[in-house]
């Protein structure tokens, strides 16, 4: 890769990290699209990137830009044969969710209604989602386009997580992460006139108007998710949003401890 210049297809598919650093190893072939490309977890599934999101990326712009709004769009990430297989997962996991109808106190009280799984049901009923969450080409790929270097998280529960909306009002209320890094994968989302669902986040330290956000099944979003407090809009009748939210750690970023995922996921 050029330091600073735009990083293209190939660069991206021949990363590997090696010893903490990411340098040029062999070409990827990509099992889907029979190209180049980035192949996640390992041989035996067939999960894959969008490609044509990292074809041409300008990194430094990327990362200053996920620096400055705390936020990057991922649009397209999961090709239509990776949406596949995570909505089948996701339908395993759906079936051990819990309901959630409370509020946070430790997060200002605000509502959580909504039917979550955590990490350590997720590792044992979607092996394919931890094999992923752990895929060294979507850590090395990540960290590239934010200009960090990211960390798996510690903890078990709060790793990997299922977010479901699917009744009338529910809403996952404002809060920030432990972990400052959250991949959110979209499996499903509503594609209602009224904004239900809209991701909002705000500048803590800019006190000003949400940035709101909307997103399409197969969309993922970068978030600096322990410093931008964020929530989802409300959704009504009818309208689904389901995602998988991806939790790490970047070098020289303290974890900030919270029993908001224990609560909410255990
Ligand atoms: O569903 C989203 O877009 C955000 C998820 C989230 O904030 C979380 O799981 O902590
Ligand atoms: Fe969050």
């Amino acid at each position: 890769m050029r330091p600073g210049g735009r990083l293209g297809l190939y660069d991206l598919a021949t990363m590997q990290i090696e010893n903490g650093a990411v340098q040029a190893g062999s070409e990827v072939a990509c099992p889907v699209h029979n190209q180049a490309g980035l192949r996640l977890g390992g041989s035996d599934h067939d999960l894959a990137m969008g490609y044509d999101l990292l074809r041409e990326v300008d990194v430094s712009a990327t990362a200053a830009q996920f620096e400055r709004s705390g936020y990057l769009a991922l649009p397209g990430l999961l090709t239509p044969s990776a949406l596949e297989d995570l909505q089948q997962e996701a339908l395993r996991l759906q079936a051990r969710a819990k309901r959630r109808d409370f509020r946070m106190e430790c997060m200002g009280g605000t509502p959580r209604h909504m039917t979550t799984l955590g990490g350590i049901e997720i590792a044992e009923t979607a092996p394919v989602i931890s094999a992923l969450y752990r895929d060294p080409m979507l850590l090395s790929t990540l960290g590239i386009l934010v200009g960090l270097t990211l960390q798996l998280a510690d903890d078990p529960v709060e790793r990997h997580v299922f977010n479901m909306l699917h009744r009338s009002g529910d809403t996952h209320g404002l809060h920030t992460d432990d972990y400052p890094l959250a991949l959110v994968m979209f499996i499903e989302s509503p594609s209602c006139k009224a904004g239900c669902g809209h991701l909002e986040f705000f500048d803590a330290c800019e006190a000003g108007q949400a940035s709101v956000k909307s997103h399409t099944a197969g969309d993922a979003y970068l978030l600096r998710a322990d410093t931008f407090p964020h929530r989802v809009r409300p959704i009504h009748d009818g309208c689904v949003r389901t995602v998988l939210n991806f939790a790490y750690g970047a070098e020289s970023i303290p974890i900030v401890g919270s029993p908001s995922a224990s609560i909410l996921y255990s």
